[in-house]
């Protein structure tokens, strides 16, 4: 049997280790890129390449050098709090280099499957909820244009030169892996933190903001369905569930037999303005076509991480003591 051979853009983020963990288990050739690729994991069959997604030459290299049989693009700059930073950066990344892949795709082998992460923020403040693949997109920020801009272009890609591009429109998804600037680790990780005594307080936004969250090991295998289907299709990657920051508190802190209540402030710096109307997913298509469901709860998901915070913690703090 022949080995195929993926490209994972964007490896040494929390989606690009769960996605190369999926592909490798399935037996492909892994080659992850990345602007940092020392901070991926080494693993058999996983080949690192450090690239930046914007330089199109060596996209194009690549293409011809490792001829992938699909490409996956998780590359981005994907900070919440970001989304309105460096406005033009967000632009050339999470949208021009996409154009950059998809030309380099069909110049080099037009039959090479392609999956971009979207976001449900192309909805950004939508006008009706739940969101599916037919929804009016609105987006809100520099990094919702810069993705409506991405999954525009793979469907023209698709349509004008029938490629097979995929946009996979990903709800909030979470994991141990996820960063700390992101409010579920950042509860996880204070719950943890206060449990051990390291910290006392923790202060959040808009405790009644609601996300439909995911898991991040459920989101990378509905991508690689997406490109195993027959038909070239864009999927919304939900779990069709909202839930508030306040519950994600509740459950986090009560892993640890803590009441939230105790230690959460509510603070303006961390609070951002309030959607119109709810994001959150309608995921049918993806459950009929794909017979994608997702197999990891919120609550589970949710006490992992903080399960995982705590051995961290507990670790780094016995270290400090052996070393003092
Ligand atoms: P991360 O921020 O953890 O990972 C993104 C990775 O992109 C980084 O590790 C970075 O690696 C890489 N990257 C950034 N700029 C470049 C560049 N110019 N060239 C090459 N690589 C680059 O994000 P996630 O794993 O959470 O998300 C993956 C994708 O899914 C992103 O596109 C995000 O926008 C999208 N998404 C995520 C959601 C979520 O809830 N997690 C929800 C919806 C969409 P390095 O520093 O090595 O370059
Ligand atoms: P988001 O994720 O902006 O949806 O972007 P984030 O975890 O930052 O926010 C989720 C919700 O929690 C509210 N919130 C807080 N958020 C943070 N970060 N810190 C806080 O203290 C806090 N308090 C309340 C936020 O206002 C928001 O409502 C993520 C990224 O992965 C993007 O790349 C991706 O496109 C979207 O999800 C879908």
């Amino acid at each position: 049997m022949s080995v195929r051979t993926a490209i994972v853009a964007g490896i040494s983020g929390q989606d690009g280790s769960y996605l190369a963990e999926h592909l490798l288990a399935e037996g492909y050739t892994v080659v992850g890129i990345g602007r940092h690729v020392d901070n991926a994991p080494q693993r058999d069959r996983l080949v690192l390449v450090s690239c930046d997604i914007t330089d199109a030459r060596a996209l194009e290299n690549l293409l011809h050098e490792k001829r992938p049989a699909e490409v996956y693009n998780l590359a981005a700059m994907s900070s919440g709090a970001g989304m309105f930073d460096d406005a033009v950066r967000i632009g050339e990344i999470n949208g021009l280099a996409v154009a950059k892949m998809l030309e380099a795709i069909r110049v080099v082998d037009p039959s090479i499957r392609f999956c971009q992460a979207s976001s449900s923020e192309l909805f950004g403040n939508a006008q009706s909820s739940p969101q599916s693949e037919g929804t009016e997109f609105w987006p809100r920020s520099p990094y919702g244009a810069a993705k409506l801009y991405a999954h525009t272009m793979l469907r023209i890609y698709r349509e004008r030169y029938g490629m097979f591009a995929c946009s996979a429109i990903l709800f909030n998804h979470e994991s141990p892996r996820r960063r700390l600037e992101f409010v579920t680790r950042k509860v996880t990780h204070a719950a943890a933190s206060i449990k051990l005594g390291l910290a006392t307080e923790l202060q959040l936004g808009n405790l009644e903001a609601k996300r439909d969250w995911g898991f991040a090991g459920d989101y990378m295998r509905a991508m690689w369905l997406m490109l195993q289907h027959p038909r070239a299709q864009d999927y919304v990657v939900a779990t069709g569930q909202p839930r508030s920051v306040r519950e994600l508190c509740d459950v986090a802190f009560g892993h640890v037999g803590l009441d939230y209540r105790n230690f959460v402030r509510e603070s303006p710096d961390h609070s951002r303005a309030a959607e119109r109307v709810q994001l959150v997913g309608d995921p049918r298509r993806a459950w009929e076509e794909l017979l994608w469901s997702p197999r990891v709860e919120f609550r589970d998901m949710i006490e992992a991480m903080v399960d995982a915070d705590m051995k961290t913690l507990q670790k780094t703090s016995i270290g400090k003591v052996h070393q003092g």
